[in-house]
């Protein structure tokens, strides 16, 4: 039975890698309501090391929780827009409990909602907005476990990251998996600019300015991770994301805590197709426990 299960994953890979041929980029992407740096920016799939996974397939966050931050107004906000909501291209995190002139417990605890609601989708014009180098985290939690098609290092990424600018000394930030008990498990990765990818074609996205007006571009870029290569483990279903600090390993000594640091992002999940069998028996698994209760 596992023999016949390793064969298929191994045909599905084989198949998929023959039909994908090569290309610059991993990521590929289309404007659907006409080309513009604020209007949606879709990425319709991704070729992981060979393996194509269409957009309907990506595991996104299906929920947020924990989410922290240390600094002033008007630093932090989820970028929305256009077509998600209309009226405003973003969500500020001080406005959340209604009084956009502190920041609160409730307009903390409301904005873990606002990141999921960024992240839960293929929309590279909705993510997190960070300005400056204050310190903040959260708990992304998965969909459904994401797997690692093979347990050694291999290019077939699993997490999928994408950063508006990620040039300078921007971008830097930590992800640190978390057992279903938040005990953090395998190993932390520094996301740095040098790992940034272009997109297929190369894109920009707007700097929306605190009134909400385009005040220019960047362009985006995306990371895609191994599990078991860059964060240590072969299975995820919860993440911990915080900023960068002294002390993490790769984090360079000249950018204190507090310099230019301005990651803009947002995080996918994507099954490779060792990942998918697995799910698939996984599923069986616990259908199989709940007919014996
Ligand atoms: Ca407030
Ligand atoms: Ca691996
Ligand atoms: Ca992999
Ligand atoms: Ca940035």
């Amino acid at each position: 039975m596992k023999s016949m299960i390793m064969t298929a994953v191994v045909a599905m890979a084989a198949g998929s890698a023959l039909a994908t041929g090569s290309s610059s980029s991993p990521f590929t992407t289309v404007y659907p309501n006409g080309a513009g740096i604020d209007k949606d920016l879709l990425v319709t799939s991704v070729n992981s090391g060979g393996i194509v996974v269409n957009s309907n397939r990506f595991v996104y966050a299906s929920s947020i929780t924990n989410f922290d931050y240390s600094g002033g107004l008007n630093q932090i906000r989820t970028v929305r827009g256009p077509w998600t909501t209309n009226t405003s291209p973003f969500q500020k995190l001080e406005a959340q409990d209604g009084n956009p002139h502190n920041i609160t417990t409730a307009d903390k605890q409301a904005f873990n909602a606002d990141i999921r609601a960024a992240f839960a989708n293929n929309n590279l014009n909705n993510f997190l907005d960070i300005t400056g180098g204050h310190e903040w985290k959260f708990e992304m939690h998965f969909a459904s476990a994401i797997r690692d098609n093979n347990n050694g290092n291999d290019n077939a990424g699993e997490l999928m990251l994408f950063e508006r600018g990620s040039g300078g000394a921007n971008s830097y930030f930590v992800l640190q998996p978390l057992s279903l008990t938040g005990q953090a498990i395998g190993k932390s990765y520094l996301v740095t600019p040098e790992a940034m990818q272009r997109l297929s074609p190369s894109r920009d996205l707007p700097i929306f300015d605190n009134n909400g007006n385009v005040a220019g571009q960047q362009t985006v870029e995306g990371l895609l991770l191994d599990l078991s290569r860059d964060l240590g483990v072969t299975s995820l279903s919860k993440l911990l994301v915080r900023s960068a600090r002294a002390g993490d390993a790769g984090f360079p000594a000249h950018l204190p805590h507090g310099t230019d640091i301005h990651p803009d992002f947002k995080i996918i999940g994507i099954p490779t197709p060792g990942a998918a069998a697995l799910l698939g028996l996984g599923g069986l698994a616990v259908a199989r426990r709940r007919r014996v209760k």
